[in-house]
């Protein structure tokens, strides 16, 4: 997968080197460019914000630098790449987007700051590519890269041979919509907190029937929402 990103700041994407997802990297499954916004503006003081017709609070992102640098990303793919704006006003992204995102061949990132970007870039970049602005949750981040570093990883991890066991990719939280089991290893007793005594028992049935508990238990806790409604509630 190719994955393009437009930033101001590039240096919020050095640690795609370490981890997991340099390794992928580094095995060519995953090909990452980071572009600086500032190299596509044209003036002498490197402007990317102006001021929002009608008047409010900040500064918008210019379109002139964002037009030029998906330009160049498209002719250099020579592709119609997925287009990603992190955005509060963003479709809630979720694991089930990771995975549909973890199909494409091509995703370019566009990192927004300030009050965000002049909104003809949304209705540009879709005449490149499919367009897609996504919000990670209810709450607000200072600009799109945070944002992207998550989907990235998110998606990165979810291509064949990122992660080395595909195991480690089924039983896991979000993909069958109850929160993962506890999780435990030696000693069996550690300063005064026992391991419970199921896992301890070697009856892989009743191991496998008190997870399913735990799962259920803490998720009816911690995210009833992830729950069907109840119809006494
Ligand atoms: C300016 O919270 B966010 C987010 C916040 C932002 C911008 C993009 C995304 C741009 N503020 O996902």
């Amino acid at each position: 997968m190719r994955v393009d990103v437009v930033t101001i700041f590039p240096a919020f994407f050095d640690v795609l080197e370490v981890s997991l997802l340099g390794k992928a990297r580094g095995a060519g499954l995953l090909d990452v460019r980071v572009h600086d916004l500032r190299d596509y503006t044209t003036d002498r003081h490197r402007t990317v914000d102006d001021t929002p017709y009608g008047g409010g609070a900040g500064m918008v992102m210019k379109p002139e630098p964002w037009g030029l640098a998906l330009d160049a990303i498209v002719a250099d793919a020579g592709d119609r790449p997925t287009f990603i704006f992190p955005a509060p006003a963003g479709e809630r992204f979720s694991q089930s987007t990771a995975r549909e995102l973890s199909e494409a061949s091509h995703l370019v990132f566009g990192c927004g700051r300030y009050e965000g970007i002049d909104e003809r870039v949304f209705a540009y970049a879709a005449t490149l590519g499919d367009v897609r602005l996504m919000s990670l949750g209810d709450y607000v981040l200072n600009g799109g890269e945070v944002a992207s570093m998550a989907m990235i990883e998110a998606i990165g991890r979810l291509i064949p041979g990122v992660v080395g066991n595909p195991e480690s990719l089924v039983e896991e939280s979000h993909e069958d919509g109850l929160l993962e089991y506890p999780s435990y290893t030696k000693p069996a007793s550690w300063r005064g907190h026992e391991v419970p005594d199921v896992l301890l028992s070697g009856h892989h049935g009743r191991v496998a029937e008190w997870r399913h508990a735990q799962r259920v238990e803490r998720t009816r806790e911690r995210r009833p929402d992830l729950l069907p409604a109840d119809p006494e509630a």
